[in-house]
């Protein structure tokens, strides 16, 4: 990989502002609406492979296990480029594009969207998309950690402001609600499988085959253990290729909290007091009732 181009990523986030502003109602950095004509007019390729997710909901673990399959579990492949790099973050930076636009076929690309605002070229070309979603609790704090160190995001103030932000859908890519609802209803019209989060933790052999079937890899069970282990918490997080230590402190500031921060089920609890427990389930039974969705916050 050229370093030029690792270069260059690092220079457009560095220069990224955390000014926000709106794409059709949802709030979205206002770099990423600068761009937004370009974004939305992406071309889709035969053969592109997405993934898609709300932030912090273990896109980067689910990147990392496409790739493997895709490269048939040769590790040394699946080391050739930074994650960000080698799996282009769409919407995030004008070189994501160029890198996206200029890589060879299959493709895999990454997007936070929600789905009313998925480029038009992946629904025409029936683009292959993994959608993950994680439990609301967990993903606010991930959320709330992650604005602290990625220097492109607003400061988060204190949990207690961020709580309220998340709450009512006023942080980049908008209510987690509307977009976990919005990709379940897309599942029944497009290639889309929703995978979440708390099932990848609790057996990631399953989940990892379920992917693999879905993408019509047929890989040997050695082939699915090499995967298995290369994507555990502990190896993605000493994995400079994963782990975005090659970003600079101006950028992700990792001495706040480690992108690879915790993995787990359940850290809400270490974090919301009882009130805001109870407020944030008052919302979720409202919000959630009817939507035939059902996330465990606990394993
Ligand atoms: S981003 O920035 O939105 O793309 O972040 P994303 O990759 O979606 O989510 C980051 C959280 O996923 C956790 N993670 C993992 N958990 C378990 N196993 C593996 N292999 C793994 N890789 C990443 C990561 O630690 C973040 O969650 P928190 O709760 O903050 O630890």
């Amino acid at each position: 990989m050229d370093p030029k181009v690792i270069e260059k990523i690092v220079q457009e986030m560095g220069a990224f502002s955390s000014d926000m502003g709106e794409i059709e109602g949802v709030p979205m950095l206002q770099d990423i609406c600068k761009e937004w004509d370009t974004i939305h007019s992406f071309q889709a390729r035969d053969g592109d492979v997405v993934v898609a997710s709300y932030p912090k909901s273990g896109t980067t673990w689910m990147q990392e296990i496409m790739d493997l399959i895709l490269q048939e579990g040769d590790v040394e492949k699946s080391l050739r480029a930074p994650c960000f790099v080698k799996v282009p973050f769409l919407e995030m930076a004008k070189t994501s594009l160029e890198i996206a636009n200029t890589m060879p076929s299959p493709r895999l690309l990454k997007i936070h969207l929600p789905v009313q605002l998925v480029p038009p070229t992946f629904w025409e070309k029936n683009t292959k998309i993994v959608y993950v979603a994680r439990n609301p609790k967990d993903c606010l704090v991930s959320y709330y950690y992650f604005h602290k160190m990625d220097q492109t995001l607003p400061d988060p103030g204190p949990l207690e402001n961020f709580f309220h932000l998340f709450l009512s859908g006023k942080v980049s890519w908008g209510s987690w609600f509307d977009h976990v609802i919005g990709w379940w209803k897309a599942k029944d019209r497009h290639q889309i499988l929703y995978v979440f989060y708390e099932d990848m933790i609790e057996d990631p052999q399953r989940e990892i085959r379920k992917v693999m079937t879905f993408l019509e890899k047929d890989l040997s069970d050695e082939v699915l253990q090499k995967i298995l282990q290369h994507t555990s918490f502990k190896s993605m997080k000493k994995n400079p290729m994963v782990n975005f230590s090659v970003l600079p402190t101006s950028v992700f500031d990792q001495s706040v909290t480690s992108f690879m921060r915790k993995g787990q089920v359940g850290d809400w609890k270490n974090n919301l007091s009882v009130s805001q427990n109870i407020l944030f389930d008052e919302e979720y039974n409202k919000r959630m009732a009817s939507s035939g969705l059902n996330f465990r916050t606990e394993l």
